[in-house]
Parts: structure tokens; sequence; C-alpha cells
């Protein structure tokens, strides 16, 4: 009849039934005080801060799930097409706030929960962060989540739900880091919805026999189970809640006695014991998060997880997609899922096989289909991140695939053969296959050829994708296929959420109301007006200030350190790795501490006072890394208590950095530091966060540094360094025309020399990262410190003209409109993914 008929019973019962938003106080605090008897049977004699933060989030999450019931509602009946983000990590961070901000319902649940004699923000630092990432590409998934609910965009994340998320730092007496494991979800986790109802069978192992033409049949081996867990993606000022899925690994049944074996009939004495084993591998598949970004390790517990994930999610999306009763040539149509650097990559095979074996779809049809269905992007050219994966690794775990692997690269090469006839290196470069012993699979090889798209995260890492790493690709495709989407963050998190301060004086003066400017960025460029006003530079400046005292409380409560707030607060924080040069950074805090001990009490006088704070978490097996960390904290030891100095100079390591502490972090800089060697840092993104806080930036010329330099205008930006092109160059000749240190740069090797010689403690444990800089000096260290120093000095001159600086700090976040996550989102919705907007009635 084309009307809809309700599926079970009563329509108007069931209508009458659907919970609708709690907005008014009233109505607040009784659903939080309905949770704190029923969700956790507990009362107001014996509730915590823990219980009330539990009771306020379930209150929240009532609310989100309106909107998310209807927002899944929506999808299903309007089928528009839908984007999906495969992304192995999704650095949340808390949830609470934002959810409440996002509600536009802050205000109201402070009121509440002040009635209920509790305090917001100690509720909300209850909350433990979602860790579930190890730095910028983690973070960049959560941003664009966020994006897509607040843009509107029907899309979905899928990623795994990992028992353990990135690890817990801890420093040791000497200084050095310590790894603790991180059980986020030991109490409860009120923002996961557990779907017992949407589970997949998982396969590993067993063989692969291949019938007539492409198709093979893949039995035996392990099976395992995946189960879902949602949790609510709330827009911001948008009824739209999108949903980010996560799987957890579970035995089959409990734990099974034929999943392993096959068949029961044998089951042999010892096999319960074996069947219990194989629950424990498992479960193992989702325990933990491998917290060695930038470095494959080609462990297979790895490409486990990655293979759980990838068939989980292409399960589920295409049993969704079946839903409709559309026909499978018309997948592409409904719908398009980025893969999130390499290691989603196995979705490519996986959908062939989908297709291939157990749809019946010609290889090439299939081809087709899953080549306009994939989206590709790259988030790094350092070698060694580039992700390779052994052939017997692969032909052992995943038999079918590896058959599928090679057939797509048999067609592959025989098109690139007709293309460049006789160019044998040309194919051996492209090919899927890098030959060695063992072999290795080059899985941005597949990458790209299974997708229709690849995209870089900033205009001049693009560039490098297309100039190196892809270069064939681009002479075999044309470079249309290669373009840019540079990075973005949320203003909702990286501006109101954490400097709700900034926020509130933006909204003031621009007489705009919040939304305006944090679903518009552009419309920061109104404060442009006002930089040359005192009263303004005044209210701004005292913005900054309250940011640094807040920094400074937590410094004094949590490590017990009296931080000086009228110094520059110069801030560097990101995960440890030799090619962001932190080595630089505290070798620069060297030099700036012997050149102040060589002045005389005089000369000190007129010194701009400084303090400068480290966070970041060294993967655990990198060793050099780790010892930067001690070197840094060795220092900061030594530099905090001369009273020589003091005043004028002291350095933190803030251990355990996270999300939560960069919101802390974030908002106190007056300058911060990405000063990666030139072509090496893909984007960054927590230079957007700072200058959209009103922090200035000391850099190279790398990343979105240049995008940021370019919008906000170069003299607002403190740039040092070789440019990109002349890195492989220098390079050569410190290989082959070495020039001494202390030849090359006598600043350095004075600072290295005081090192090397005990005065920041024992001297020779840093001797292998010193030796770093005294050999190869591949991230140019002696190259780029004089110039490095120069712009510090620089800085030092800036700040000394306070009024001037606060001008640069206005129009910095003035002009950070081009760098939100709702452009970027938008990039990939229209250029991409040719999804649209749809607003959930
Ligand atoms: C980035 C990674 C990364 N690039 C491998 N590559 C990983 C590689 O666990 N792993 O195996 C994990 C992470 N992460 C970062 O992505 C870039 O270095 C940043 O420059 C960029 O801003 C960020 C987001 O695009």
């Amino acid at each position: 009849t084309g009307k809809e008929k309700w599926p079970v019973g009563d329509e108007k019962v069931w209508k009458e039934g659907i919970p609708t938003l709690t907005t008014e106080v009233p109505s607040i605090t009784k659903s939080i005080v309905n949770h704190v008897h029923t969700s956790l049977a507990r009362q107001a004699y014996n509730l915590d801060n823990l219980g009330a933060y539990q009771a306020a989030a379930l209150s929240a999450r009532d609310n989100l799930l309106v909107k998310w019931n209807e927002t899944q509602l929506h999808y299903s009946r309007k089928t528009p097409k839908r984007a999906y983000y495969l992304s192995l990590e999704f650095l949340m961070g808390r949830t609470l706030d934002n959810a409440l901000l996002n509600l536009g319902m802050k205000e109201k649940y402070q009121d509440g929960i002040d009635k209920l004699g509790f305090n917001l923000e100690d509720l909300l630092d209850q909350e433990r962060d979602a860790g579930l990432g190890n730095g910028g590409l983690g973070r960049l998934a959560a941003c664009y989540l966020d994006s897509s609910s607040s843009q509107e965009l029907p899309l979905w994340g899928y990623g795994l739900r990992y028992k353990y998320g990135i690890f817990q730092q801890l420093i040791a007496p000497d200084g050095s880091q310590l790894e603790a494991p991180d059980p986020w979800l030991e109490h409860d986790n009120p923002w996961e919805l557990p779907r017992t109802d949407v589970t997949y069978p998982i396969r590993f192992y067993g063989h692969a026999e291949r019938l007539d033409g492409m198709k093979a049949i893949w039995s035996g081996g392990q099976e395992v189970v995946a189960m879902a867990y949602d949790t609510m993606i709330p827009g911001y000022d948008t009824k739209t809640t999108n949903n980010l899925r996560l799987w957890e690994s579970k035995p089959k049944r409990g734990f099974d006695l034929q999943s392993f074996n096959g068949e029961c009939d044998h089951c042999l004495p010892g096999d319960y014991e074996r069947a219990v084993e194989a629950s424990n591998s498992a479960e193992a598949i989702t325990s933990v998060l491998y917290p060695n970004d930038h470095t494959t390790f080609g462990k297979e517990l790895r490409l486990k997880q990655q293979y759980f994930w990838t068939a989980a999610s292409l399960a589920d999306i295409v049993r969704r997609f079946k839903n409709t009763d559309k026909p499978l040539t018309e997948f592409p149509d409904y719908v398009a899922i980025q893969l999130n650097d390499t290691h989603p990559t196995l979705a490519i095979p996986e959908l062939m096989r989908i297709l291939v074996d157990e749809e019946d779809v010609p290889w090439d049809k299939a081809w087709e289909i899953t080549t306009n269905t994939f989206f590709f992007t790259n988030h790094t050219v350092l070698p060694e991140a580039l992700e390779k994966w052994p052939v017997p690794l692969m032909e052992n775990l995943l038999p079918r695939h590896m058959q599928i692997i090679y057939d797509i690269n048999l067609v592959f090469l025989q098109a690139v053969e007709r293309k460049f006839p006789g160019d044998k290196e040309r194919l051996a470069r492209m090919s899927l296959i890098e030959e060695g012993f063992p072999k290795n699979i080059r899985m941005a090889n597949l990458a790209c050829i299974g997708s229709r798209k690849v995209n870089g995260v900033a205009e001049l890492h693009s560039e490098l994708v297309r100039a190196t790493i892809m270069k064939d690709f681009v002479d075999f495709y044309g470079v249309s296929k290669f373009s840019n989407v540079t990075n973005g963050i949320t203003p909702r998190r990286w501006l109101d959420q954490c400097n709700p301060g900034l926020s509130n004086l933006i909204s003031e003066t621009l007489k705009l109301p919040k939304a305006a400017f944090l679903k518009d960025l552009t419309k920061l460029e109104g404060l442009l007006e006002h930089a040359e006003n005192p009263a303004f530079q005044k209210k701004w400046a005292a913005v900054k200030q309250s940011n640094k005292e807040r920094l400074a409380h937590y410094v004094e409560t949590t490590l017990g350190f009296k931080v000086n707030t009228r110094a520059m607060f110069d801030v560097q924080i990101k995960r440890l790795h030799e090619y962001k040069r932190q080595t630089l950074n505290i070798m620069g805090v060297i030099h700036r501490y012997l050149t102040l001990k060589d002045m005389t009490p005089e000369e000190r006088k007129k010194v701009n006072p400084k303090v400068v704070f480290f966070a970041g978490k060294a993967a655990p097996g990198y060793y050099i890394a780790k010892l930067t960390i001690r070197l840094i904290v060795n220092v900061a030891r030594i530099i905090n208590a001369d009273p020589d100095t003091k005043d004028l100079l002291s350095l933190y390591f803030l251990p355990d950095y996270s999300v939560s502490l960069a919101e802390i972090l974030i908002p106190a800089s007056d300058i911060s530091q990405h000063i990666s060697t030139a072509g090496t840092e893909a984007s960054g993104t927590s230079n957007m966060k700072f200058c959209l806080n009103g922090g200035l930036l000391v850099g190279t010329v790398d990343g979105a540094n240049i995008e940021i330099a370019e919008e906000v205008g170069e003299s607002n930006v403190f740039f040092f360094g070789h440019l990109t092109p002349a890195v492989e160059d220098l390079r050569y000749q410190h290989m082959y025309h070495p020039v001494p240190i202390e030849q090359k740069c006598p600043p350095l090797a004075r600072v290295i020399n005081e090192v090397a010689a005990g005065r920041f403690g024992d001297g020779g444990v840093y001797e292998p990262l010193l030796n770093t800089i005294r050999n190869t000096d591949y991230y140019l260290l002696t190259e780029d410190f004089d110039s490095y120093i120069q712009a510090l000095k620089l800085v030092d001159e800036a700040y000394q003209d306070r009024t001037e600086w606060i001008k640069k700090s206005i129009r910095t976040t003035a002009k950070m409109g081009k760098f939100s996550s709702d452009r970027a989102i938008q990039d990939y919705a229209q250029e991409y993914w040719n999804i649209e907007s749809t607003k959930v009635e």
C-alpha cells in the first residue's frame, strides 16, 4: 500500500513509551537520582564523586540515546549514501564534558548537580580518558567523528575495543620512563552499549581451496567471534548523533571444543585445555593497543587485530547494505570506506573475498566495486612506518587473502607491463610483493591500487607522497588520483571545552552566540578588527594568564612544584621521536642554561624568564626516545635547583601525557614547539590547537606549520631551519664528508660535552643518544641548531613587547578558520565520498 506498517504491537502504546530529552533542571536531577537508585543501586547517603559522575553520565547518555535512536532510524529510512571511517585508533579522551556541551546542556547539568550537593568539575575529573590511540592519527579520527555529527553527515567509525589503551607512563627515580597497563574499563564505561546481538564469526588459519574460475572455499582453522560495542557521537547544536562501533573478540560460544580442531568426534583427552587456551587466544586479539607509532613490527597478533577488525566491520557494512535490497553492483553508490592509513588495508582483499567467494560476483566486477568503495589516507612518508607483512605469515594466518593478493597483483602488473613495456625495475617497485627472504607484502601499494583516491594530510606532505612513495603510481594512474586534505581539529573540544574563558570572550566580542563560530570557524576573523583595542587586549591577556594559573595549579597538585606563572610558557607535547626532535629542544634548554650561568647578575636582569614544559610518551621499545626523556628529567632536576638561574629558567616533564592533559596545557602556552626535520612531520595537529588558543609557534617549515603560516602571516610564526629540498643533500654530505661537530656547530658541541661530562648526572648513560648527533645526525640537529637558537632569541625579544605579542596572539586565533575539522570532513564528504549532509527530522 506504500503505507508503513507498525512492526509489532500497538503503535500508540509504543510511541507513548519512547523517551524524550530531559532538558530542564528538575527533570535532570530526577534522572540523575533515578540512575543513582536503579542503575547504581545506591542512595544519597553512600554516594561519592565517582558514583555521582556515573549517574550524571548515565543521565546524559539517556539524552544522547534519544538523538542517537532518531538519527539511526532516519538513516535506515532515508538510506543515504554513508561513509565509514576505519581506524585502528580513536583517541577520544573524556566524554561527559563534551557530551554536555554538544547537547547544549552543560549549564543545566551544572545547576542540577549543584542542587544535589556535588560539583560538576569534580565529577568531570572522575572520568578516565578513553586512550585508544597513540597520538595524532588517533586523535584526528576522534575529531572527524565529532565533525561528522556536527556537520550532519551520515558517517560511522569502526575500530577495536581494546581492553587496555595506551600505557600509563610513570617516571622512575632515575628519570626513565616506565610503562603500566591502562585498565580504563575498570569501572563500568557508561558510554558504551554492548550489542550482544551484533556478532560475526571471524576465521583465521585453515586452508583455501581454489574452485573454478577465481573463486575459492576457505575452511578450517580457528573461529572467533566479534561483538559490537556502540558509542554515541553527539553533534554540536544538531540532532545528528553518529555511531562509533568498536569490536571485542570473544571465543565462540564461551570456549568451544570444536572450534580449534574442526571436528568434535576426535576430541581427545587434553582438548579441554586446548580449548581453554583457544579461548584465551580469542580474547587476546582485542586485549591491548600496540603502542609503537611509526614502526611496524610484523607481530602476528597485530595482523590478527587488523583482520579481525576489518572483517567484522565489512560483514556489518555488507549486511546493512543488503538489508536495503539493492543489488551489490550499487554498493559504491551507497557506501564509501575511508582507510585510516594502511592498518585496515586487508579490507580490500576481504571485500573481494566476500564478493567473489560468497556473493558469486565475477572477479572483474568485484574489483570495480571494491576500487570504487575505498579511499586511502597516508599519514607518513617515513620509511620505517610503511607497513609490510611477511608472506609466510599471511599465508598461514589468512590463506585465502594471500591468494587474492596474488591475483590482484597479477592483473595489476599485467596492466603496468602494458603501459610501460619491458620496464622490469618499475614492475619490481610497484609489485604488491617485495622480493627478499622472506618476501613481504607492501600494504601501501595494495591500499593505493584498491582505492579510488589517495590523500596526504597537509599540502607539503601530499606533495611528498606524490614525489616519493607513490611516484610510480602517479605515473601509472595520473596525478588526479592523488590529492590532499589538510587535517583539522574540532573547535568544540579544542576551543570551547578546553578554554571556556576564551570562547566566552570571543562570543562577547563578536556579539555572536558560540554556535556561530564553533560551527563556522572562519567567523573568528571578526577578531581582527579588535586586535588594536587595548581593553580587548587586556581581557585576552587575562584569559591566557588564568589558563597559565590553571596549569600551574595542576603541576603543583600533581607533582608538587611551584611554577612561575609570570614567565613565558614554552611547550612541546607530542610522542617522543627522533624526527620530532625533542632532543633539539632539550639541547636548546641546556644552551640557554649555560648562557645564563655565563652572565653577570646585572646581565641576567634583562633576560626574559621562561618555563619549558615537555610531555609525551615513548614507544616502550624505542631506546633513544626513552633516553631523551631521561635526559629531560635529569636536566630539569639540576636547572630547577640552581639558585642562580631558577627564576629565569625552569623545566618540567609532565608524565602520562593524554588528551585530558593536553586540554590543560594547550590553552596555557605562550609559545609551542613544532620542530621536526623538514619533510618528516606529515601534518601535526597540536600546532593547530595551540594557535586556535592564541599560542604562537616556533617551528620548521614542515607539515601544517606551512599552511598555518600562510593563514596567520609569516610575521606571526617563528620559522627556522633548513627546507625540505635541502635535507637529502645535507644527509649525503654528513655521510660522505663528515665535519666534526666542534667545527660545524660549537655551541651544540659545548652542550653535548657538558652532558657527556656528567653535568646532569652520569654522562655515560647518554652516550648512545649523543652519538646519534655526533655521528650520522640523520635528523640534522647540527645543521639546524644555530638557526633554532636564533629563532628562540627572536621569540624572547617579541615577548618583551607584550602588547605586540598579544596582537600576534589575537591575529593568530582569528585566522585559524581553515583548520576546523568541519572543513576537513566536508572536503572528504564532497571530494571523496560523495555523501551529503542530511537533517534528522
Ligand atoms: C601519524 C602515524 C602512525 N602518521 C603507525 N603515522 C602507527 C603510524 O601504530 N602504528 O603502527 C600509528 C600511527 N601517525 C601522524 O598522523 C603524523 O605523524 C602526524 O604528522 C599527523 O598529524 C597525524 C594525523 O594525520
